[in-house]
């Protein structure tokens, strides 16, 4: 069975689905297998999303899944009511027995979404109101969250964002080297390891824990296509306990660059300073009344933390083969890895101006 084949059977499953007509690969998702589902109900036709959970990566895939229902539900609970709501918050498709994932016999993982219409993903900003309205889309998504009833989320991935561990893992991978690939990727081993003072400074910080999504890349938001609003905040299995820094730096690390990740002409990654400017905007918009201050202290710091953790995480995959990321080229992750040192590279050359903007605004 291919897996489109796999995929639509997986499909049929889902409560309402009606005739599957087809299931083609959908987004450019670095670990999840994503389709757009198209079926019929009568004479119409309907999406709907559907992802195959890559549980080599998430271990486990129910306690990750029994987040989203919670996270989902009481996002769902705010937003009721709103004009647009429910283009507004992801909802999950049921199987036939009324759980929100099936696991199928070859231990796939699969779960549903509503597709949500008229709206789509950028790989790369384009302009500064996409980036004022990705700040503001996570910005209310931290916000919509800060009440979650407890118990605490469970942890996808454990340590998901703790930079001295994803330097130890590139030290163990330089070590190892057993794809025999560290002698040509020494300049970029040399950026990584000349700043390893950078790599505990958020965590040393004393940050408030709070609900976070932990993967806050600009195409894990669906802009209108009509009004350019940022409508929805997708992509949740990382959604977990964290840092408010976490998600801003990764906003910063893919909404201020006019690159997409993995540009080979390093000429045209830079931090744009009016990308920045408008997502800082953004973000503070929304979520400016609950942040404090020692959180809006380190913004113009996650971005260049978080852009050089993740570069990190490439390098490292590289060296190891590439077993984590999905890659579509010789050196796609080494070409990755280098964007975000360059990334690195302009923030750290704008960083003093970087800051006083902050402490204007924030
Ligand atoms: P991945 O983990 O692979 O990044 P995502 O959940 O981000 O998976 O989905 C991949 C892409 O599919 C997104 O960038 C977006 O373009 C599209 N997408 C995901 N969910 C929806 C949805 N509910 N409605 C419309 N498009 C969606
Ligand atoms: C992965 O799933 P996707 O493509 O949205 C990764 C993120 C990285 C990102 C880099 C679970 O995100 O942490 O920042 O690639 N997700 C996981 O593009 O590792
Ligand atoms: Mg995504």
């Amino acid at each position: 069975m291919s897996k489109e084949e796999a995929a639509i059977a997986a499909a049929g499953e889902f409560q309402g689905c009606g005739e599957v007509l087809s299931a083609t690969p959908y987004g450019s998702g670095h670990i999840n297998d994503t389709y757009r589902v198209v079926s019929r109900h009568g004479n119409v036709c309907g999406s709907f999303i559907l992802q195959r959970i890559n549980h080599n990566i998430f271990k486990n895939p129910v306690a990750l899944m029994e987040n989203i229902e919670r996270v989902t539900l009481h996002m769902a609970g705010k937003i009721n009511g709103q004009p647009d709501g429910d283009r507004r918050v992801l909802k999950l498709i049921p199987i036939l027995d009324g759980r929100h994932w099936l696991h199928d016999a070859d231990d796939n993982y699969w779960r549903a979404y509503n597709f949500i219409e008229r709206a789509r993903s950028y790989d790369a900003v384009e302009n500064t109101g996409q980036a004022f309205e990705a700040g503001k889309a996570f910005g209310r998504f931290q916000q919509m969250l800060a009440d979650l009833p407890q118990p605490r989320l469970q942890e996808s991935i454990p340590d998901f964002h703790h930079t001295p561990k994803r330097l130890m893992a590139l030290e163990r991978a330089i070590a190892a080297d057993v794809a025999n690939r560290a002698a040509s990727a020494r300049p970029e081993i040399e950026f990584a390891l000349a700043r390893r003072s950078l790599v505990s400074r958020l965590l040393d910080a004393d940050l408030p824990e709070r609900v976070t999504h932990n993967d806050t890349k600009l195409n894990n938001v669906l802009i209108d296509d009509e009004t350019g609003e940022g409508i929805c905040v997708i992509d949740l299995d990382t959604v977990m306990p964290g840092l408010a820094a976490y998600d801003f730096g990764d906003m910063v690390r893919t909404t201020t660059s006019p690159a997409r990740e993995d540009e080979q002409d390093l000429s045209k990654v830079k931090m744009d300073f009016p990308m920045f400017e408008a997502l800082l905007r953004g973000y503070l918009d929304a979520a400016g009344a609950f942040l404090t201050a020692g959180e809006k202290a380190v913004l113009t710091l996650a971005g260049k933390l978080i852009t050089f953790e993740i570069g990190i995480r490439f390098l490292t995959d590289h060296l190891s083969g590439d077993t984590y990321f999905k890659v579509h080229r010789a050196n796609h992750n080494l070409d990755r890895a280098r964007t975000q040192f360059k990334l690195v590279e302009s923030i750290e050359a704008q960083e003093e101006k970087m800051e006083r903007l902050v402490r204007s605004l924030a």
